[in-house]
């Protein structure tokens, strides 16, 4: 992507993510529409569409020729990652927003023929922005984040990871996974896949595991872990893919070298 077109996109971006977060501030303690999407603990809230929708509006007004993939539908529906593609997340983390009034963020990866250029991930309550330009560098607000730390081993590490491990259509061997979990200092799950992502590239989480997300919640992810030299990958070590849902796996990559290696086994 061309330099000059890329901050130009980038600044843009940039201050409607902010203005997003602040229009979630605005109303954080009015009453919420919670509907059921694929099953009950599956929430979306008018909160969810009104954000999506945001950002569709300001993106095909100003930039008629990006396409758009977002998580509640009105974006365009993707076969390739030609050209310049925004993918979306509005809030990941609905159900922390709806419970917890916190601990959600707004995602926006932009990605140039697949290649991810810009990210952003939004702590709205906390007012914290993580973001990239992809080969100058990943910034906390105004910091930036160093080069992640090869050498931490599983022993001393945190490891996230979610109940999607334990799902019955989920074809990986589950003793293994209490072997790794017995293996490493200690686990966490936040519920919000994308500050799960700016945990790792702020090195302050070692890896990452999720046996499904979709390209919304890692999109803007993957990016700033790149950039701070950490790998991202599926669960098998094969390459993410953009188009569907995806087993996930990221982090420093002793870490997931290892991991992948010693306590991963699908079937
Ligand atoms: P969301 O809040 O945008 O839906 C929770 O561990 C993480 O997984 C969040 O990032 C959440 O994103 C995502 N998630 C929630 N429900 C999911 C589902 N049914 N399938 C895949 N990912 C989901
Ligand atoms: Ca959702
Ligand atoms: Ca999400
Ligand atoms: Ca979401």
């Amino acid at each position: 992507m061309d330099v000059k077109a890329r901050d130009d996109i980038y600044t843009y971006a940039k201050e409607w993510v902010l203005e997003a977060g602040q229009k979630i501030r605005d109303v954080i303690d009015e009453p919420l529409t919670v509907d059921i999407k694929s099953n009950p603990n599956d929430l979306v809230t008018q909160m969810d569409r009104n954000t999506e929708k945001y950002f569709t509006k300001k993106i095909r007004s100003t930039f008629p020729n990006h396409n758009i993939l977002a998580e509640e539908g009105f974006g365009d529906k993707l076969e390739t990652m030609d050209g310049t593609v925004w993918i979306i997340d509005p809030i990941d983390g609905t159900m922390n927003f709806v419970h917890q009034k916190r601990n959600f963020a707004i995602s926006v990866g932009i990605y140039q023929d697949g290649v991810g250029e810009i990210g952003f991930i939004y702590n709205v309550m906390e007012d914290v922005l993580y973001h990239v330009k992809k080969g100058q560098g990943a910034y906390k607000d105004d910091v930036q984040l160093p080069q992640l730390d090869n050498g931490v081993t599983l022993e001393h590490s945190i490891l996230l990871i979610n109940s999607t491990w334990s799902g019955e259509n989920k074809r990986i061997n589950h003793k293994k996974v209490q072997e790794l979990v017995r293996k490493v200092r200690g686990t966490r799950s936040y519920g919000s896949a994308a500050l799960e992502f700016a945990g790792v590239a702020e090195g302050i989480l070692d890896g990452y595991i999720s046996m499904k997300l979709y390209p919304w919640d890692f999109a803007a992810g993957v990016i700033l872990v790149n950039e701070v030299g950490g790998e991202t990958t599926q669960a098998d070590g094969s390459p993410l893919n953009f188009i569907t849902e995806n087993t996930v796996f990221s982090g420093n990559k002793q870490v997931t070298k290892e991991i992948i290696k010693n306590y991963i086994e699908l079937y």
